[in-house]
């Protein structure tokens, strides 16, 4: 396969377009995050950074903890960013920049989410730590791609598709890959995570301008299947899941419930509460 000049952009030194990162310049083991200032956070936990880089919303730091290499990444809010964020990524370690072909020996990533989010159970106390089982893409990113469902993705799917009965809405599903989860244990939650194209509206919030599916919000907090429910609901973990399975890397997605959105409470120390998560994440996975 060849990509051209406009499938593949690169900037004058080489670099991937948004990006802005060289093949040297990334690790195997990649952290993702929403917003560019928890990429500090993040690092602030490396023995050693060697590397800053930035453009737009994505910053990149990589370093080291221990002999252990990783980058981390702020991908900014919404799966149009995890559009470019990952196949960008994926063009730095599987694309010869250079001839725009696919290399022959393929390399596979492990992208690990810290992200924020919403609980859609009253049972899930604010600050938990939720690792995403399955993410539910309410976003329209994942109907570009070619993407195989496995018989539990399409089992749940099809329970999801039949309990919310809108024509309009058309969700995916994606599971995490197993190869992180193992590693693992019971000192965490789990659960069904629902990524949402936009944060009012498609999340059920109130505003000024009326909604057109005002009674989705409860429907989507009501679906029960089997022992799965709805556990949380953010803007990135569905896109990631999916383009990290088509392009075969590994992906997890751990947020921090910094929010009830039905006992509408809020976290009293966000920043203590992600904080508690990065290192939780990078004990267990990095
Ligand atoms: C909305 O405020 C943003 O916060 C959540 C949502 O997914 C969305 O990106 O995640 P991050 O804190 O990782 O950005």
């Amino acid at each position: 396969m060849q990509l051209t000049a406009t499938d593949l952009l690169l900037n004058p030194d080489g670099s991937v377009y948004h990006l802005n990162l060289l093949p040297e310049d990334l690790a195997d083991t990649i952290i993702t995050v929403g917003d560019p200032d928890r990429v500090g956070q993040v690092s602030q936990y490396f023995d050693r950074i060697e590397l800053k880089k930035g453009k737009r919303e994505f910053r990149t730091h990589t370093g080291f903890i221990g002999r252990k290499r990783i980058s981390v990444i702020s991908t900014g809010i919404g799966t149009d960013n995890i559009d470019i964020v990952l196949n960008e990524l994926d063009a730095l370690v599987n694309i010869d920049l250079e001839s725009r072909t696919i290399k022959p020996q393929l390399r596979a990533l492990d992208i690990i989410r810290i992200g924020t989010s919403g609980a859609l159970q009253a049972a899930i106390a604010i600050d938990t730590i939720l690792v995403s089982t399955f993410a539910i893409g309410l976003d329209p990113l994942l109907h570009y791609y070619r993407m195989d469902e496995s018989v539990e993705e399409r089992t749940l799917r099809e329970a999801f598709q039949k309990h919310i009965a809108h024509d309009h809405l058309h969700p995916y599903v994606v599971a995490c890959s197993p190869q992180l989860s193992d590693r693992l244990g019971k000192d965490v939650a789990y659960g069904v995570t629902l990524t949402a194209p936009g944060f009012y509206a498609p999340q059920g919030r109130t505003t000024r301008a009326e909604q057109k599916h005002g009674t989705l919000f409860r429907t989507l907090c009501s679906f029960s299947f089997g022992n799965f429910v709805l556990a949380n609901l953010e803007m990135e973990t569905a896109g990631i899941y999916g383009l990290a399975k088509l392009l075969g890397h590994r992906a997890l997605s751990v947020n921090t419930i910094l929010a009830n959105r039905l006992t509408h409470t809020f976290s009293k120390e966000p920043q203590k509460a992600v904080e508690r998560t990065i290192r939780w994440t990078l004990e267990r996975l990095a």
